[in-house]
Formats: C-alpha cells, sequence, structure tokens
C-alpha cells in the first residue's frame, strides 16, 4: 500500500469550516461510510463548543443515511447538489437550512470541472481495491468520483473490503476533455468499452486510506401492488406493439429505468414479455430485477453507474461473477447519462412522474409547486435525448385525494416538447404528433382517474374555442393544487 492507513477519525481532521467536500457514492451505494459518519461527530462536537462547522456537500447521486442522513442530521451543511433522495435532507432543504442546486446528473461532473461550483476542498471517495501503484479500483458505484479525484486539492479514500478483488474489470472510467477539445464518446453499443478499469490519483493529494468492511445496506424492494403491476403491463403492451409495427427495430433497443418500484414492476412485465426480444440496458440504477432477467437471458448487457443491490442480489451476483462480470459495466454518470450516446444508441427510456399535465409536462420534483421531492436525476438527461421517452405515475396520489393529472403541473422538469408518452394504471397516452388540445383529450380519456376526467374534461370545455393554441385558463391553471392546499381533498374545486 503506498498510502498511509488512517482512522476516520484522524482523517476528517482534514477539513476545515467553509470547505467544498465532493462526497463519492450514487443511488445510495458505493458511498464513503466510516468519513462521513465521523464527520457529523466531529461537526457535532464542535457545534458543541460554540464552534461553526459547515461544509459544501457534492455528491454524484443520493448518498442515503450514510452522507445524507448523517450530516443533515449534524447541520453540518450549507449546500447540496444533485439528486437526493433522504429524508433528513431533504427536510433540510424545504426547511431552508440547506441550499439546494438541482441538475441533470450528466452534468456535475463537468460543471465541476468548468470551475462553476468553486474549488473541491477534500473528496472522499470508496474504492474496493487499490493498485500497487496507487490507482483506485472504485466499488459498487462510480457516479462522478473519477472527477472527484482529479480537481479534489485533498483526497480521502475508504478502502472497502467487503469487496475487494471482486469489482475489478467492471468499471469503465473515462473523462471527456474540455471544450474546444472534446472529442466524440466512441460508445456505438451497449458493451463497448471506452475507458480504464481504475481511477488515477495524484498520490501527493491523498490524506489516507481509511479501512472499512460493510455493505451498502439496500432493502428489498416493497412488493408490487396492482397499480403498479398495471402499469408494468401497460408499459409492456405499449412496447410490444410498438416493435410489432416495426416502430421498434426488430432487435429491440437499450432500455433506461429509473428507481423504484415502479421501475421493478415494468421491467418486470418487459422480462416476462416472451414476444419480444432478450433486451439490453443503458441506464443508471442497475437494480435488482436486473440481476434476474440476466441470468434468464432475457437481459444480454448492463451499463449504469451503479449496483443498487440487496444484499441476496448482490452475493448473486458475485456467485455468477465469471459470467456477469463481463456483461455487467459500471461508467460515471456522465457517460452513463450522455445526451450523445442516448440519442446515438436509441434508448427507451422509462421515469416516473409526480404529476403530468393534460399537456404532457412533467413535475418529478415538487409537491405542490414547492416542497422539493428528490430532485431531477438522470430523467432529464433521458428524457430529452431518448428514442422514445416515456413517464408512469399511478394516477392518483395520497389515497385518491390527489389526481396526478393536473391541469397544469406545479412544477416542470420534463417539458410538453420531450415527454412522448404518459403510462397510468388507467391506460397509455401516446402524445406523438398531436397538438396541445388533442394531448388534452388523449391524456384525460387514458390516463386520468375515473373519479376526476370529469372535472378535467370541464377544465378543457371551458379553455377551449378562446381563439388559442393551447387550451389552457389563466384562472383556474392550479385551482385543482389550491382546493388540496387548501381542503386535502383536489375533487373541491369549481372552474369558472
Ligand atoms: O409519498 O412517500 O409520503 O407515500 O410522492 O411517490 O408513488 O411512491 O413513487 O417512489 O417512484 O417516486 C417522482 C419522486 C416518484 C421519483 C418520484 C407522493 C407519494 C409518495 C413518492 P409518501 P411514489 P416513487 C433515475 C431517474 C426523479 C428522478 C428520476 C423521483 C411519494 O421517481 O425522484 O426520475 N424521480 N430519476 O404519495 C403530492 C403528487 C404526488 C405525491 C406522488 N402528485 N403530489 N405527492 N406523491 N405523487 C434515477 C436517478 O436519477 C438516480
Amino acid at each position: 500500500m503506498i498510502y498511509p492507513i488512517i482512522t476516520a477519525e484522524e482523517a476528517v481532521l482534514s477539513i476545515k469550516n467553509g470547505d467544498t467536500v465532493g462526497i463519492g457514492g450514487f443511488s445510495s451505494v458505493g458511498t464513503p461510510k466510516a468519513v462521513p459518519a465521523a464527520l457529523a461527530v466531529y461537526a457535532e462536537q464542535l457545534h458543541n463548543e460554540g464552534k461553526e462547522f459547515k461544509v459544501g456537500l457534492i455528491t454524484g447521486g443520493a448518498t442515503g443515511n450514510q452522507v445524507d442522513s448523517a450530516l443533515a442530521k449534524a447541520h453540518a451543511v450549507t449546500f447540496r447538489t444533485p439528486f437526493q433522495s433522504n429524508k433528513d435532507m431533504r427536510n433540510a432543504i424545504n426547511s431552508g437550512e440547506v441550499q439546494y442546486f438541482d441538475v441533470h446528473l450528466s452534468q456535475i461532473s463537468q460543471d465541476v470541472r468548468y470551475g462553476f461550483l468553486g474549488d473541491i476542498d477534500v473528496a472522499i471517495v470508496e474504492a474496493s481495491d487499490i493498485t500497487p501503484e496507487g490507482k483506485l479500483i472504485l466499488s459498487t458505484s462510480v457516479g462522478i468520483s473519477p472527477t472527484l479525484v482529479k480537481v479534489a486539492k485533498k483526497v480521502i479514500v475508504e478502502l472497502n473490503e467487503a469487496h475487494t478483488g471482486k469489482l475489478t474489470g467492471m468499471h469503465d472510467i473515462f473523462i471527456p476533455e474540455t471544450p474546444p477539445y472534446r472529442t466524440e464518446l466512441p460508445i456505438y453499443r451497449v458493451n463497448d468499452r471506452v475507458g480504464s478499469i481504475s481511477v488515477k490519483v495524484d498520490p501527493k493529494k491523498v490524506v489516507g486510506v481509511v479501512k472499512t468492511n460493510e455493505r451498502d445496506n439496500i432493502a428489498a424492494f416493497t412488493p408490487l401492488n396492482e397499480t403498479t403491476k398495471q402499469i408494468g403491463w401497460n408499459v409492456a403492451g405499449f412496447l410490444e406493439k410498438e416493435w410489432t409495427r416495426g416502430a421498434i427495430p426488430k432487435e429491440f433497443l437499450p432500455l433506461q429505468s429509473g428507481v423504484g418500484n415502479i421501475a421493478n414492476a415494468v421491467l418486470g412485465a418487459l422480462g416476462s414479455e416472451k414476444k419480444l426480444p432478450a433486451f439490453s440496458m443503458f441506464t443508471e440504477v442497475i437494480q435488482n430485477s436486473v440481476i434476474d432477467l440476466m441470468l434468464d437471458g432475457r437481459i444480454n448487457y448492463v451499463a449504469g453507474s451503479s449496483l443498487t443491490l440487496s444484499d441476496d442480489k448482490l452475493d448473486l451476483m458475485y456467485d455468477h461473477i465469471d459470467d456477469l462480470g463481463k456483461r455487467v459495466i459500471l461508467r460515471p454518470q456522465e457517460t452513463t447519462n450522455h445526451p450523445e450516446i442516448i440519442r446515438r444508441l436509441g434508448i427507451i427510456a422509462v421515469n416516473t412522474a409526480l404529476e403530468a399535465d393534460i399537456f404532457g409536462n412533467v413535475n418529478s420534483t415538487h409537491v405542490l409547486g414547492s416542497k422539493m421531492m428528490n430532485g431531477i436525476g438522470g430523467s432529464g438527461d433521458f428524457t430529452r435525448n431518448a428514442y422514445l421517452s416515456i413517464f408512469t405515475t399511478p394516477s392518483t396520489a395520497k389515497d385518491g385525494l390527489i389526481s396526478s393529472i393536473v391541469p397544469q403541473v406545479s412544477h416542470v422538469d420534463s417539458t410538453e416538447h420531450d415527454v412522448r408518452i404518459i403510462v397510468t394504471e388507467q391506460g397509455v397516452a401516446d402524445l406523438r404528433g398531436k397538438s396541445p388540445s388533442q394531448r388534452a383529450r388523449c391524456i384525460i380519456e387514458n390516463c386520468a382517474h375515473p373519479d376526476y376526467k370529469e372535472l378535467l374534461w370541464d377544465y378543457l370545455k371551458l379553455s377551449e374555442g378562446k381563439s388559442c393554441h393551447t387550451p389552457m385558463s389563466l384562472k383556474n391553471a392550479f385551482k385543482m393544487h389550491i382546493a388540496f392546499a387548501e381542503t386535502g381533498d383536489m375533487k373541491n374545486v369549481k372552474f369558472e
């Protein structure tokens, strides 16, 4: 080992109040574990002594309990970017304690390299191994770790011996040049490799290596309910029809799917739709069902930025590593979410919306327009550039008191120009080639819950015929949201 072995408590002494800290990790896996925990304790100690201690926090994506929760609870964060999905961090953001910058996941690495976010004082990354020359073999995620290691003034490495020797060879690390010297990213098939299996680090910057031995602790998904199952079948049925009529090539196209239960249901349904050929995935997050479908021969290759697997699925992958080690590729998120490659490969993108409006605009991030949920993640990267962009959502939320189909979304993440298909458990709205008025009819008819259909037809009728291209009513557009905020039920609305 060419670097000094240190404790987590020693490592955090290199972090100062006001520093910007870059912490590796994506989709709550491959995050450093010991140093963030020690940093939270250190911050609390200093606060108890009446001293200021807060840092800016830049990560790859969600960093779960180990980073987001620990540091939010310690009141140790001033600024956070990009995606997060942790209750404590979400509360800190919505209370105004943490300033949150929500940006597309493909862009955060280059924002850092371009210097848009200032200097990175300290990078903390998790590795599964360190080569004799001091290069890092990352662990269960890549995220933005290669960029953090490249630009940070100081680097702390956590060596997680729970994965040592098991992931070597699965990573494909590539950092594009900065414009005007940037060239194409030569990925023409999902399984093309363009980079190196390890991350180079300047040994002079390494503060030390902290040894750990801990899995990521990813919970298995809750069982699918009737609604999520039906959404999965609706997506699979739609894709099967598109394939049968030749609108999707006979070899099929690579799939991107978001995270969570709906994404799991979609994958399950596609996997068991045996009429469709086996497919590959070009995605961000590799979740449990992917491993089963690979072993069943339904998925050929998968490239993503994280192995978000519960312990039993990770063990299953390790048991079949001779086979799966060649079919699973882990890449930086700026490669997995790269607009150029998404457009070139013709990705079918399936993401989840909080709400969609009758014109096809999608809100993935803000409850009632103002409370942050998780962030846009990679949904915008994929939606804008996909061959086919699909958004799924249950037609209602909160026991039917909220309609996910609304006259106007209360916040826009993906626009009507990018969203092609909307799917709820009620059905599928195909928005391709349709005017706003035609889209509104299609979405209300196919996707809205029966309890809200008449209301939405009323809104449309009141707004149409007034010499306009998009039949929206400034007076009525947010009345359903206002009804929920004031009475707890979106149905308590009267349009004028
Ligand atoms: O609230 O937890 O209190 O019950 O929102 O909703 O239906 O459980 O769906 O967990 O799949 O999350 C869009 C947030 C959906 C997610 C979002 C309430 C609902 C529930 C969660 P409770 P569900 P999911 C790849 C792509 C952006 C990033 C992305 C997300 C909670 O998919 O973060 O796509 N997407 N990345 O009750 C008020 C509504 C609501 C609502 C649902 N209309 N109004 N509350 N809820 N609809 C991955 C990465 O980028 C890493």
